[in-house]
């Protein structure tokens, strides 16, 4: 038996008109590893082989005699690109499966445009489930394991590190957890992963290091430390962060604020390697805030204050933050250029609310009548929205000033780490 991996890029013609609007080229490399296709690669039953195509920069051979293709969607515009990969594969007959977290948060009948089967969990516990189904010519249009993975399982393999050249990418993701114990009512890791947070052992976080570094060019990668929090479960992080100092790697992670209020944290985050952190600020409205359901270690008040600690860390910070919220008004944009300039952010980049299916923040404005558009591969950058005290079109433009000011700071920068 034959599989054909494909890691999803983003739809070629929806992302073309934005990257020529925007002047950027095509990537000539993918932005990051696709850790997910090396974890299933690892669990692969004896007897199947297989290929892997990135679609960021590879072809896809739609005559190479596979038997099932499975695809990898990280965003909703990836999604619509399997959409597309789907109906060629369909004309030959071949059975198509799809999965990731965007995947798991759409209803699986629209999930089902894209292939003949999705999935709606994590990976690890169905996947021989599908390849055997497939050799028994009876694969299901869901598959969904039901219990959460065991990070700590002894016999769960280490990702496949040696199918992929790490040159062909600028990230390289390692997973250290995954979950979150914080309900913010427009993200997914609630609705994912039920409340839970799971870490991987230190010592098995050290062998995947050591494969990764085995094929990583110090000038060109970085490593990306998958974690939704990189500050949450401090004494284990404090631990891991000691353990992993001796491999002098560069990485970034995303965080919460509140790590620049823990010096001792902080301190073995940055020995450690660590040259960026990515924060969510969401908003500088402490009544927006609270509507999401922000934690409340996450203070306004101390926003400055814990990105000028962070800077003497000698860590830079990404800020992001969110414009559509229900107490923003006209000059969201301005106001926020003018914190990001006070507070010394390094980068900053924000998007629109975007109402992710099945969310807390879904049912809301659904129930309150302001969902303008259900159509999924909107749900991307795009106003899908009708927000409180702005109009659609003043949200557009204050987004697109705020997007022009970015870009210029991620390009003066000139996108390194
Ligand atoms: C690394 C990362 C990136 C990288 C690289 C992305 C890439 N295309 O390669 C960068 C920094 C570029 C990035 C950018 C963005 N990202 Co991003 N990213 C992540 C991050 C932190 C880790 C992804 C990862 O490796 N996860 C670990 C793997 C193992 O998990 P997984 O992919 O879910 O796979 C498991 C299952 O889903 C399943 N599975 C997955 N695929 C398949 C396929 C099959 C066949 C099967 C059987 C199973 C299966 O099995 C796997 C193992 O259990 C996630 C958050 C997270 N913790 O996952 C966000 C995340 C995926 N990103 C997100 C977003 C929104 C974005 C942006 C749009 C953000 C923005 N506003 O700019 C951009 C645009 C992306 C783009 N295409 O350009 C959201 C997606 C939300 C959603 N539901 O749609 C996430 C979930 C973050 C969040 N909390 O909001 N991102
Ligand atoms: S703290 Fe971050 S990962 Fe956790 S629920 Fe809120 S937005 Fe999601």
């Amino acid at each position: 038996m034959k599989v054909l991996f494909i890691n999803l890029a983003q739809d070629r013609d929806l992302s073309f008109v934005l990257r020529k609007k925007e002047g950027l080229r095509y990537n000539r490399i993918g932005p990051a590893t696709p850790l997910a296709l090396q974890i299933l690669a690892s669990l692969m039953p004896p007897g199947v082989y297989f290929d892997i195509v990135d679609d960021n920069f590879e072809f896809i051979n739609y005559d190479g005699g596979y038997d099932l293709v499975a695809m990898h969607a990280h965003d909703a515009l990836a999604a619509h690109r399997g959409k597309v990969i789907y109906e060629r594969f369909k004309q030959k007959g071949i059975p198509v499966v799809i999965g990731g977290r965007f995947i798991q948060t759409i209803p699986q009948e629209v999930a089902l445009e894209c292939a003949d089967s999705c999935v709606m969990s994590e990976g690890e516990y169905i996947w021989k489930e599908i390849v055997t189904d497939v050799r028994k010519n009876k694969l299901q249009p869901v598959y969904r394991s039901e219990g959460l993975v065991d990070l700590c399982q002894k016999d769960l393999p280490l990702p496949r590190r040696d199918i992929i050249d790490n040159k062909n990418y600028r990230y390289i993701t390692v997973e250290i957890a995954r979950g979150c114990y914080y309900h913010c009512s427009f993200c997914t890791a609630q609705l994912l992963f039920r409340g839970t947070y799971r870490t991987y052992p230190i010592e098995r976080i050290e062998r995947d290091l050591e494969a990764v570094l085995s094929n990583f060019n110090q000038k060109d990668n970085v490593i990306y430390l998958v974690d939704e929090d990189i500050s949450m479960e401090r004494d284990y992080k404090i631990e891991l962060f000691r353990r992993i100092e001796k491999y002098h790697m560069p990485w970034i992670a995303l965080s919460n604020i509140a790590v620049g209020e823990d010096d001792e944290l902080l301190e073995a985050i940055s020995k450690s390697g660590c040259r960026r952190l990515y924060i969510g600020f969401e908003s500088l409205e402490p009544d927006n805030l609270r509507l999401i359901d922000k934690p409340l270690t996450h203070k306004i008040d101390n926003y400055k204050k814990n990105i000028n600690n962070i800077h003497k860390h000698n860590i830079e910070v990404w800020g992001l933050f969110i414009f559509g919220l229900d107490n923003d008004y006209r000059g969201v944009a301005k106001r926020t250029l003018r914190f990001v300039k006070e507070s010394n952010l390094d980068y900053f980049s924000a998007s629109v609310l975007t109402p992710i299916f099945k969310t807390k923040l879904y049912y809301q404005l659904e129930q309150e009548g302001r969902l303008i558009s259900k159509e999924w591969f909107k749900y991307w950058y795009k106003v899908v929205y009708q927000p409180k005290n702005i109009s659609v079109l003043r949200l557009k433009d204050e987004f697109d000033y705020f997007a022009k000011k970015s870009r210029d700071n991620v390009i003066a920068a000139g996108l390194i780490v």
